[in-house]
């Protein structure tokens, strides 16, 4: 007899990082995406955690913070990411080198060989926008493209008749796109809770905060 909860279930959750500089827009997002609104955020100290219902998928959306000291502890969340997404403020100038630093180094990981990267051009209701073209340029998109699945998205909280959001098609992109197995495999530990891999960071960003 089969496994019925195969039949039943087409997929296993996906997991997925939301990443980026921070004031991004990675919380809106996450919030956005779960209660179908825009909320005010405060910065985030830590993590956000929510899952969402994407077509036949289950996505579990990791928000980490971005503050420059917390950063180095990303790779702790990196065993198991099935996609990233990469948001980036369309408005925010003087960051861009900032923001593709950030990225190449976070791709160049080790645990992350392979895994889909969705680029989010987010805040496109707003006036000051850089186009599409020059900030794929300024992010290297091309060389990521060479690596992995990667798609560009533009994307606002706020699409107008004029703004459509790429938001959904998003989500939905990188929960369809097939992800290494392998990946999985290893670390199927690092989804339980009360692992040492669940507390740890955590562990150093209060000893982070309280320095
Ligand atoms: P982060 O989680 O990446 O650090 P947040 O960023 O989600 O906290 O958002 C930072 C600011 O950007 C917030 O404004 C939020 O409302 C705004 N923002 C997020 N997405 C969009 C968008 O699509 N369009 C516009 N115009 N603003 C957006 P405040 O003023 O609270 O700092
Ligand atoms: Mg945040």
């Amino acid at each position: 007899m089969g496994n019925l909860n195969y039949a039943f279930c087409r997929r296993k959750p996906v997991r997925v990082l939301l990443l980026g500089l921070d004031a991004a827009g990675k919380t809106t997002i996450l919030y956005h995406c779960v209660l179908g609104k825009v909320v005010t955020t405060i910065p985030t100290i830590g993590f956000n955690v929510e899952t969402c219902k994407v077509n036949d998928s289950e996505v579990t959306v990791w928000d980490v913070s971005s503050r420059g000291k917390i950063r180095p502890l990303w790779r702790h969340y990196y065993p198991n990411t099935q996609g990233i997404v990469y948001v980036v403020d369309s408005t925010d100038r003087d960051r861009m080198t900032e923001a593709k630093e950030v990225l190449h180094d976070i791709l160049s990981e080790d645990e992350l060989n392979g895994v889909p990267v969705a680029i989010a051009l987010n805040k496109r209701d707003l006036k000051n926008c850089m186009t599409k073209e020059e900030m794929e340029e300024r992010l290297d998109v091309s060389e990521i493209q060479k690596n992995r699945p990667c798609r560009v998205f533009l994307t606002t909280v706020y699409p107008t008749e004029e703004i459509q959001t790429e938001l959904m098609n998003l989500f939905e992109w990188i929960s369809e796109e097939p992800t290494d197995e392998s990946q999985e495999s290893s670390t199927k530990h690092k989804n339980d809770p009360f692992s040492s891999y669940f507390w740890t960071p955590l562990m150093k960003m209060k000893g982070m905060m309280f320095e």
